[in-house]
This record gives C-alpha cells, structure tokens and sequence, in this order.
C-alpha cells in the first residue's frame, strides 16, 4: 500500500525542490522568528503549504506535523499514518550562503519510522527509503557505511552544542579526525548516511529527525538520545546518529 504513496512523494519532493531552486533567485520576504538567527522566508511556508495539501491528496486521512505550523492537527498521540515535514531545512544557509540546505519528508505509521526522504537541494540527491526495503540515493542503492571508530572519522556536532560545552562534547571532537559544521541536519544526515561523517549530534525537533532516523536506522547506523534512550518523535531530543563503533567511542567520553 505504501509503494504507491512512495511514487507519489517521490515527484512530490522533486517537484518542490525545483520550485524551491527557482525561487532562491527570485525576490522573496525574509522574518525572524524567535532571534536573529531564527529565520523564515516565504519560500519556507510556500513549500509547507503545498506539501501539506499534496500529502492530503496522496494520503486520504493522514495527519501533518510541520514545521511552519500548516500542518493539519495539532498532534498529541502518533495514531495512524502521521506525515513530519520540514519545507526547507537550513533556511539561513537557504538564505545567505545559498547551499547546504534541504527538504525533509517522513511517514510514521502508528508511531513506526515507515517511509523518509531527504534531497539535498542543489546537488539534486535524494536520499529515500522505507523500512525493509532499503535505502537509494535517487535510483541507485545505498550500501551500508563501513563502521568507522571516531578516532578514523569526520564528526559533525551542531554549533549551539559544541560552544555550550554540555555532554564533554569537545572532548569529542578532539577525539575524532576533524569537527564539521554544516548548519543543516538534512545534509549532516545525509553525511552519516553516505559515510562521509561518522557521526552527528544535535539538538533534534521532530522534523528534523523523523526522516534520517527511519534511513539510518534502515542503514543499521545509530539513532538515539545522548543518554541512551529512544528519542520522542513528538519532542525535541539531543540525538547522535552514528555508526556502531562511533556510537561506542563517544558513549566512552560522554558518559
Ligand atoms: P531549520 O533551518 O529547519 O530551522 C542549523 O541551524 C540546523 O538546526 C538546521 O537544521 C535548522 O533547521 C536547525 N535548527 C534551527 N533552529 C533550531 C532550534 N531552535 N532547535 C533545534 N534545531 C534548530
Ligand atoms: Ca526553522
Ligand atoms: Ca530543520
Ligand atoms: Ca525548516
């Protein structure tokens, strides 16, 4: 049953990713949201907008959380087939440096990470998959990443984290071959998942971790809150999304 709607989100996303490339060369509006570096632009909520009313018609029923607030249901519970979409992931790097940005898509049904996507926008890579059937990389199939130690390894640790100096994580990035910042979790995701990063750790809101979860987890990478546990797919979690042998080492000098 799903397979059907996988097509359809596939063309979907495609879709929205060329208005969205378009749209970064047009005039668009610019606001901040909580600070000044809290930032939504027209072509994030022009982005929600259409996703949440193109999953309705592709998934009669299905409820929305996403990040803008267009989303169908305020959600208290993860009954059924439950959409979490973040229309443009980087929005300041959408805005300023005009690459690392992302759009991120995932179904969970009945609290289960089912279906994910995420394109990375200017280079046209979408990374999507399903539960069981595996990960690709547009049409090509995505291998597993080796396990790489942290030691061997690039780790990417989000920038409000590493200089709040919470967790001994700069302990962790001394510990690993290099620290890398992208100022967006779509494409430190995909970093993971091709096996460019051996980890990364941020703060997480739901949207920007229901889609990587359910392609790393398909990947057989990682996915928990720093203190171990299962992270709330409603809430926000401090998540590491990491290889078996990375996870271990950090787990090592995070305590
Ligand atoms: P966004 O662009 O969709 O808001 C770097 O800023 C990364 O952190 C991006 O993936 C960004 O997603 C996300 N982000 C921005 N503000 C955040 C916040 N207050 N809490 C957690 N993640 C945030
Ligand atoms: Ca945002
Ligand atoms: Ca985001
Ligand atoms: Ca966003």
């Amino acid at each position: 049953m799903t397979e059907k709607i996988d097509a359809a989100v596939i063309k979907l996303i495609q879709d929205v990713n060329e208005m969205t490339l378009k749209r970064m060369n047009e005039p668009y509006h610019v606001a901040e949201k909580t600070n000044y570096n809290d930032l939504v632009t027209t072509v994030d909520k022009e982005n929600e907008r259409f996703i949440d009313q193109q999953l309705e018609i592709i998934d009669p029923g299905c409820r929305i959380l996403s990040e803008e607030g267009f989303g169908t249901h305020n959600l208290t519970s993860l009954s059924g087939h439950v959409w979490i979409v973040d229309p443009i992931d980087g929005t300041l790097n959408f805005v300023r440096q005009h690459d690392n940005f992302g759009i991120m898509l995932a179904l969970y049904v009945d609290g289960q990470p089912t279906l994910g996507y995420i394109m990375d926008c200017v280079n046209r890579r979408l990374y999507h998959g399903s539960r069981g059937q595996g990960v690709y990389v547009n049409e090509k199939r995505s291998e597993p990443p080796v396990s790489l130690d942290l030691h061997h390894g690039l780790v990417a640790i989000s920038s409000p984290l590493i200089l709040s100096n919470v967790h001994n994580l700069p302990a962790v990035a001394q510990a690993a071959s290099g620290l890398r910042m992208y100022g967006s979790a779509a494409k430190e995701m995909i970093g993971v998942l091709s096996g460019e990063l051996v980890a990364y750790i941020s703060h997480l809101r739901p949207w920007d971790l229901a889609a990587g979860r359910v392609l790393a987890e398909e990947l057989g990478l990682v996915v928990k809150s720093i203190d171990g546990t299962t992270p709330d797919v409603l809430s926000s979690n401090l998540v590491l999304v990491a290889t078996t042998q990375a996870s271990e080492d950090i787990a090592k000098i995070t305590g």
